[in-house]
């Protein structure tokens, strides 16, 4: 009987098909080829040299059968762990991990997590328009498209621009340079508005669209809980990110003051993180991204613990993720009893065709596709041909100038 194969090589890939993607890729003795997703907005380069100057040389050799023992020994026996850049680096080396073992089975990865639980994973899309009547416009539009969830963001007046709303079509907040633009903040004015907004957006769509709004961090506990108590007749699917979560005890004081469900998590990248506000209830969803939260094999411990507490999860999925991570969060909700929704915010069209996926979008719902492993062939040639350029979100000062959380 021959051993088992090896890891011959592990590299890393930085592509810009319509914003930037840095994947990893696994090549094995046999010539099976795992693919990962180690994209952090706008910290590309620092994952980049953590995965080839560290991580890379110490796959070599290595059995890629054995997963979990790889991701013990990458979380463990660095010394120094968690933090995005290390648990995203991680995670891009245990989705490869996964993608190689269900290639080597001839199966789809959501086949090894268990087989499906659900014919297919819901989807919620954005809509954004500066203006009220623009945003219900786009919220027809989603509809039209077959969505039944939609997350809803508006300008707000007196503003000159809000993070994540375009005032026009086509928005795409991450500029090209390496120094961000500011925008300025100011959460009076958004509490005075966001509320009426909500409002008629129910009130256009009807009972049954479920609306969900992300209030990126901005909030402190007692804004966020007069924003969930205003937000209550609009009956959200969820109101995400109301405070910045690194205090998990604020929420206690959220709790008491409304019912709006809670998701939060995006920004945090394991399992600790999470710990208080699922085993409190102080969260619904878990927003954890399969990327950055250290790859399938991490989520699925979040899962369960989050499932004791009947808490959902659903991954951060927006289109800074590349459609290997898109894949890898499918495969996982569609084997995930108590996943919530998947976030699909659609890619550029130079996205699909570099990263060439199994995984489906129809009537609003997603699927990860039968191909073995995670359904994802990248198209290196063509990925050379969209160089990286730099590109960072814009950071925000309120009034007075100080910086807020944006
Ligand atoms: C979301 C998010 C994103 C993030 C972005 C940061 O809920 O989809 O908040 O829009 O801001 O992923 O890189
Ligand atoms: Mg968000």
């Amino acid at each position: 009987m021959s051993g088992p194969d090896r890891i011959v090589a592990a590299e890393v890939l930085l592509t810009s098909p319509g914003r930037n993607y840095l994947t990893l890729k696994i090549t094995t003795a046999e010539g099976v080829t795992g693919w990962g997703d180690a994209t952090l907005n706008g910290r590309e380069l620092a994952v980049a040299a953590y995965l080839r100057e560290h991580l890379c040389p110490q796959l070599l050799g290595r059995d890629p059968a054995r997963i979990e023992d790889t991701w013990q020994y990458l979380y463990r026996g660095a010394y120094w762990r968690r933090g995005p850049v290390t648990m995203t680096a991680v995670g891009a080396v245990d989705l490869a991990l996964w993608d190689i073992k269900g290639k080597a089975a001839g199966l789809p990865v959501y086949q090894l997590l268990g087989g499906a639980v659900r014919d297919r994973v819901r989807a919620y899309t954005h809509a954004t328009g500066w203006e009220t009547g623009q945003l219900c416009d786009a919220v027809d539009a989603v509809r039209e498209r077959g969505f039944t969830a939609v997350r809803v963001q508006s300008g707000v007046p007196g503003l000159d621009s809000v993070y994540g709303v375009g005032r026009g079509p086509g928005y795409e907040p991450a500029a090209r340079g390496t120094v961000p633009a500011e925008e300025v903040w100011d959460t009076a004015a958004y509490l005075r508005h966001v509320p009426g907004v909500l409002a008629e957006v129910r009130a256009h769509a009807g009972p049954e669209l479920a609306l969900l709004h992300d209030a990126h961090h901005r909030l402190t506990p007692i804004e966020a809980a007069r924003l969930g108590k205003a937000l209550e007749p609009a009956d959200l699917y969820w109101l995400e990110d109301v405070t910045p979560a690194e205090n998990p005890d604020v929420l206690r004081r959220v709790r008491a003051h409304t019912t709006v469900p809670l998701a939060i998590g995006e920004v945090f990248s394991t399992l600790w993180e999470f710990q208080q506000l699922i085993t409190e209830q102080l969260i619904d969803h878990a927003r954890a991204a399969v990327t950055h939260a250290g790859g399938i094999s991490a989520l699925r411990r979040l899962a369960v613990l989050a499932d004791v507490w009947q808490v959902k999860v659903s991954p951060h999925g927006p289109s800074d993720v590349s459609p290997i991570a898109m894949a890898a969060g499918l495969h996982l909700a569609l084997a995930t009893p108590n996943h919530g929704i998947a976030e699909y915010m659609g890619y550029p069209e130079p996205a699909h065709e570099v990263f060439r996926h199994a995984w489906t979008c129809t009537d609003g719902h997603l699927h990860p596709g039968d191909a073995p492993g995670l359904g994802v062939d990248v198209d290196e040639a063509l990925a050379a041909r969209y160089p990286y350029e730099p590109a960072l979100l814009p950071v925000a000062r309120r009034r007075d100038g100080s910086m807020t959380d944006w």
